[in-house]
This record gives C-alpha cells, structure tokens and sequence, in this order.
C-alpha cells in the first residue's frame, strides 16, 4: 500500500559509475566528483556558462534543490535551472501569483473538512492523492456538496451533485459560462469584489457577450448543467476549489487556473476559511523545490533575479550573484541540447526520456550533449545517456525538509542506511562546488536551511530546524516568532488587488486535427508513481502490471477492438503499441493512458506543445488514431 519496498531493491545504485565506451564502469566518489568538477569548468571554459544547465529532482530535499541552483547560479553564473514543475504545475504557480501575487495553494487540508461546497477540476484525488481524496469523500458523506469538471467520471464523480463532463482542453470557455451565470444571476460577493478584486466591469462585459449555446458546443457540456452547476456555486458563495493537472497541463493551462481564480474571487472565496485555492500538487517536494528557486526566472521564494536588495543579500551570501535576464526552462533546454547550445546538463531525479513530452526529441537532444551527470536511486532510462551517474540516498535514508502542497515545510530524518557508496544529493553537490573551488561549508542540512531563510526572508525568515519539529510550519513565516500561515490572502491579496482576468477559449493545436478522431488523456493511476522507478520495484506491480488504453465500449466495438486486444495508438508525434481496456469511465472520442512503464512508451505520443506562457507541455489532449495491432 505504501511501496516504500523499492528502497531495499537489489538493484539500487550503490556506487557512483562513469561512461567508458558503451559501458558504464565503478569509481570512486572522490574520482566522479572530480571528473564532475573538471568537466563543467572545461565547458564553460570552452563554451560560456549558458552552455550548461541543471534540472532539480522534485523528489529530493529542499536542501538539494536549493544548492543545486545555488551552484549553477553562484559559481557557474548561469540562470538555466529548472525543475519538473514545469511539466507539472506551472502553470498553476504562474496563474496563482498573476492574479493573486503568490504562486501556491491559498487554502489548507483543513479547509476540506470546513467548506460547504468543493469543486475539483482535472483532478484525480482518490488515486493520485489518496489521503486528500479519503478527507473529500468523508467531506461530502458529512454533507458538503461537490461538483466534479473531468472528462472522464473519475471516482469522486460518483459522489457528486453535478458531473460536468468536458471535452479535454476547454476549461477556459466553461469557467467564463459559470462566471457568466454567476453575474448574471447575481450570485456573487459584491462587498468582497468591491473592498479587494479589480477588473470587475471589463470582466463581467466580457462575460456577458459570450454565448452559453456556443459553449455548450465546444464543452460538450450541456447549457442546463452549466447553470445547474453555477446556481449550486452560487447559493454556497464561498467555495473550496481542488485542482489538478487537467488546468495545467494544456496551451491554455496558466488561463484555465487563471479562470478558475475568476470563479475563485466572484464568490469571495480566496483568503476565506474553508474556502479559495487548493491545487493538489505533484510530487513530495515539488512546491518545495520551486519555492527554492528550482526555476530560471526566480531566485530562492520567488524573488526576481533583478530585484535590487535580493542581488545585494546574494552578493554577501554567495559570493557570486548571476545574470540578470532568466535562464531556459526545460523544454527548451532539452531543444537547445539537440541544437548543440547546451553541451553539458545536471539532472537529479527526473527520468525525462519516459516523462518529458515527444520522447524521440528527447533521446535526440540527450544523446547530443557532452557531458552527462545525473543523481538516481536506479539506473534509469536517462542514465543510458550520462557519462557520470551518481548513486542518491532516498527520501527514507536522509535528513532534509520537504514542502508539500499547503506549503508545509516538513523535516524527515533517516529511518535506514542509505545501500553501498550512495549519498543524499545536498552534500554531493557541496562536494563539487568545494571542488570547482567555493568555499561552502555546510556541517548539515540544517545549515543550509539557515541559509535558505535569509536569502528569502519575506517566506522563510522564520523557518529553522528546531522550529520544524512535529507538525512543521506552512510558509509564509517571516519571523521566528510568527506562526505560519493557514490561509494565504486573508486580510488582502498579496499582490493588493485580486485580478479578474478575461481570457477567451483558444483551440489547442491538437483540437480538430484531419484523420485522428480521438483526443488522447495521459495521466496517472493509483498503482503507479510517474515513471515508475519505485514502484514497479514493489508488489504493486502484482496488482498491476502494465499501463493500459481505456476507451469507451461504443467506440471499441465501432473500431472492432476487444477488451484486453493490442492496438496500434498513433498521433502525428509517435506511436506506440498498448493493451486496450474497455471502459464507461472514458467518454467516447476520448481514450486514457498512463505513463508508469517505459516499455509503454506514452510519451512517444504526446508532442511538443507548451502553454507559452508557463511551457508546460499539453499532457492532456493529443489528437490521435488507433487500430488493433495485427503483427
Ligand atoms: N498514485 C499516484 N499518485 C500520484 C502520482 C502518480 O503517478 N501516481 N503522481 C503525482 C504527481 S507528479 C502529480 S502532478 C499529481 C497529479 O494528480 P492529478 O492532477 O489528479 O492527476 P492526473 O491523473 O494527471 O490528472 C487529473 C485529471 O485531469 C483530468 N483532465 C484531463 N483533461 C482535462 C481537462 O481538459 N479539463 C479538466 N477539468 N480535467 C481534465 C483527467 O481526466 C484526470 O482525471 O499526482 C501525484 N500523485
Ligand atoms: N504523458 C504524461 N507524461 C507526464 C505526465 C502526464 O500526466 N502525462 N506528468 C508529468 C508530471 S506532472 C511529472 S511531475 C513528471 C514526473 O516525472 P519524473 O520526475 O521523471 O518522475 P518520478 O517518478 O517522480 O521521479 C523521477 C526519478 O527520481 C528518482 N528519485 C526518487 N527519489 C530521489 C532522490 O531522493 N534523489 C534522486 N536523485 N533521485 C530520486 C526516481 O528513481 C525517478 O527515476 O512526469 C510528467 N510526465
Ligand atoms: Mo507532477
């Protein structure tokens, strides 16, 4: 249940490995750090700083994250860091800080159990946040009333007042008909839209020439649902709102968030008690390692890298302050590595060759590049590209802090001997700036926290280990004797003004397409973790073995497909091979895969299309065609 069996694997990585040939061959840490070390001056030396980049593992410590950017940005001077947020949710950490000034939950865990009403959008919580997921179910069967918008009728759907089930990738055009009923009918918060929020008439005279009819067509989602849906919000008013990756990972991901927090602010939600903005996030650490500044454009709490008094508290702390104009996030560094631009990168934790989108692209650029070090539990499907692999202690094995999606920063301790050689992340990458030539000292993790609250005070200036012991503390938390804060936004947007935004549907480029008929969901099931690294090495992969298609029985039998039948799945990206499932979960048109197994090859299929504005990848819907698989 919990698969934490993959930390005693027989096959962990327990020392460090270096390329030779097609081979990779044992060596010692002290040889790998300085191969390491050496290599990276070469290339920078040869090629500049922005030849190099890193991408810190959302599965690691905040300490880890924080240092590597630190290394990159302090003693290479190149901003080219960048986690899996990302791929994840970026756009909702871009949407969040746009309209309200910062870019995290507003809401908590605890809000579930107070709030009347919760919506959850393109979100899946029963599997891919079980324990959310449990507190929501008690939630509603204590009488709170929910409304589920998935394309598919995912479990919570079945305690649902109102299921409006969407075509995938429009969001946007059904949060603007709900915001349009919601004003129309006079179901809003006139005192709270008045004291805090701007924008309201430009907004709600766009709202209003939208037609519900035409809507309704593009959703899918019939007019009479719509306003169901609206009028049940609106007798509420105050509402918790849950999403997921179904707003973010789209082209129009940062604008369905953004459209969410219309709904958010016309109900007077946000900064509320049992109300606002609970985006359920990705991994153990991956709030915590954007909030470390695991991004190219913002520094350690979301500082921009031009502000004034950041660069003169960096320059005390860290010696070297780095460029002022952002680095490349990792779609483009991936792009930039198959151009030749980026000769060397740092990935910790991240298995991009199965997660990253249009896997082809990706092996091309990896296989492109000079000099390869990656930090793994395992011997991934990216480490076939390293020239340095070094062995990484996991989460069970070392003292860190990890963030989670209340902003909860929570300290962990080892519970067992990391295997053979490996070690945590944070003191490797010490190892190598001490090597490159920094004079850092950090004696334990907790020194490094010390450091991360004084280069961003405003969030982290009270946070310190002793302070973290039990529950931990939910930033923000300036001062050593403030709290933490339960609810962002409360006495008034931290941007001073909530922003309602008026944004128009735009089709996505896999909307529509000639000779593929299906719009393909990709994502995630109870079973399985990402790529799979861990749990596949655990008895869930008894319960299940493989990642399969569902599609809806009506579209199998048209395509003569039986259950359990092998299928050919194609899209203008890739293709691959699957097992297909039939299933009523799915709507017909409209097919769901997972991506926890590399051999399932998923992203193969999905392409290269980014929301522009966060360059998060379009997960969610790719226009593809199928047919059983004869060889
Ligand atoms: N068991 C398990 N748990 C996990 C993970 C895992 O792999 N396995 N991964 C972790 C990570 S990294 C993350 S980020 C989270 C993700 O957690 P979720 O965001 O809950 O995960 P997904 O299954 O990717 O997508 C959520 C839902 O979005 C819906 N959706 C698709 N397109 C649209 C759309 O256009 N609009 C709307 N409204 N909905 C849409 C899908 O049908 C799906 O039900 O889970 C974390 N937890
Ligand atoms: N088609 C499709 N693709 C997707 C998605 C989707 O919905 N559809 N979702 C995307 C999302 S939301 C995400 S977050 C990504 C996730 O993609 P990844 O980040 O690639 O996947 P993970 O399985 O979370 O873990 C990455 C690696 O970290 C290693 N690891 C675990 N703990 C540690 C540690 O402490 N230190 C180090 N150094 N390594 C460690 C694991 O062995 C694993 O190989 O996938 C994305 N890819
Ligand atoms: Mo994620």
């Amino acid at each position: 249940r919990y698969a934490h069996s993959y930390h005693h694997s027989s096959d962990r990585l327990t020392k460090p490995l270096k390329r030779v040939g097609e081979e990779f061959q044992p060596i010692s840490w002290d040889e790998a750090l300085d191969l390491i070390a050496e290599k990276l001056l070469k290339i920078k030396a040869n090629y500049g700083a922005d030849a190099l980049g890193a991408f810190s593992s959302s599965r690691s410590t905040n300490e880890a994250a924080y240092l590597l950017q630190k290394l990159f940005r302090s003693l290479i001077q190149t901003n080219n860091v960048d986690c899996c947020a990302r791929v994840c949710h970026s756009s909702t950490a871009l949407g969040l800080r746009t309209v309200t000034g910062a870019g995290a939950a507003s809401a908590s865990y605890v809000d579930i159990e107070k709030a009347k009403c919760i919506v959850i959008a393109g979100a899946n919580p029963t599997e891919a946040h079980p324990v959310v997921g449990a507190r929501i179910k008690q939630a509603v069967l204590n009488g709170a009333r929910l409304v589920v918008i998935d394309p598919r009728r995912i479990e919570l759907a079945e305690y649902a007042d109102i299921h409006l089930q969407l075509l995938p990738g429009t969001n946007v055009p059904l949060f603007n008909a709900l915001a349009k009923v919601l004003i129309a009918e006079d179901l809003i918060d006139r005192d709270y839209l008045n004291e805090r929020v701007e924008g309201f008439e430009e907004f709600s005279t766009f709202v209003n020439n939208l037609s519900l009819e035409e809507i309704a067509t593009i959703t899918t989602v019939d007019t009479n649902l719509i306003y169901k849906a609206a009028r049940l919000i609106g007798s509420y008013g105050k509402t918790l709102f849950v999403h997921g990756l179904g707003l973010s990972e789209l082209t129009q991901g940062t604008a369905s968030v953004m459209t969410l927090c219309n709904l958010g602010m016309l109900t007077g939600s946000i900064g509320r008690e049992g109300a606002g903005m609970l985006p359920l996030r990705g991994q153990n650490n991956v709030q915590g390692n954007a909030d470390m500044g695991g991004m190219p454009n913002l520094i350690t709490g979301y500082q921009p890298l031009n502000n004034p008094e950041l660069r003169q508290r960096l320059e005390q702390l860290w010696g070297g302050v780095p460029p002022e104009e952002p680095g490349l996030t990792i779609p483009e560094m991936i792009d930039a590595a198959g151009r030749g631009e980026i000769h060397a990168l740092w990935i910790q934790g991240e298995d991009v060759v199965q997660s990253d989108p249009n896997e082809t692209h990706v092996r091309e650029a990896l296989s492109n590049l000079d000099f390869l070090v990656v930090q793994e539990l395992f011997f991934s499907e990216t480490c076939h590209y390293a020239h340095v692999i070094l062995p990484a202690a996991a989460a069970l094995e070392q003292e860190g802090t990890f963030t989670n999606g209340e902003r909860r920063i929570q300290h962990v301790r080892p519970a067992v001997p990391a295997p053979g050689a490996a070690r945590p992340d944070w003191s490797a990458i010490c190892d190598v700036a001490v090597k490159m030539g920094a004079n850092w000292h950090y004696p334990n993790p907790g020194a490094v926290m010390d450091e991360i609250a004084q280069v961003a005070p405003h969030f982290f200036g009270g946070v310190s280990y002793n302070r973290l012991q039990g529950d931990g503390l939910q930033w923000p938390c300036p001062a050593a004797d403030h709290p933490g804060t339960v609810t962002v936004h409360a006495d008034h947007f931290i941007r001073g003004k909530g922003q309602l935004v008026a944004i128009d549907y735009l089709p996505s480029p896999e909307h529509g397409v000639a000779g593929y008929p299906f719009l393909l969901i990709t994502g995630r099931i109870l079973e399985h973790y990402n790529v799979g690294t861990m749990t596949r090495r655990t008895p869930n992969q008894e319960l299940v073995a493989e990642d399969v298609l569902e599609i809806h029985p009506a579209d199998a039998n048209r395509e003569h497909i039986a259950d359990g039948e092998s299928v050919h799945l194609e899209s203008r990206w890739g293709s691959t091979t699957v097992t297909a499932k039939h299933s009523r979960r799915i709507a017909p048109s409209t097919l769901f895969l997972s991506f926890h197994h590399p051999q399932t090859h998923t992203n193969r299929v999905t392409g290269p299309h980014l929301d522009p504005q966060s360059k998060c990848p379009q997960y969610k819907a790719v226009a593809v065609r199928l047919q059983p698989n004869k060889s």
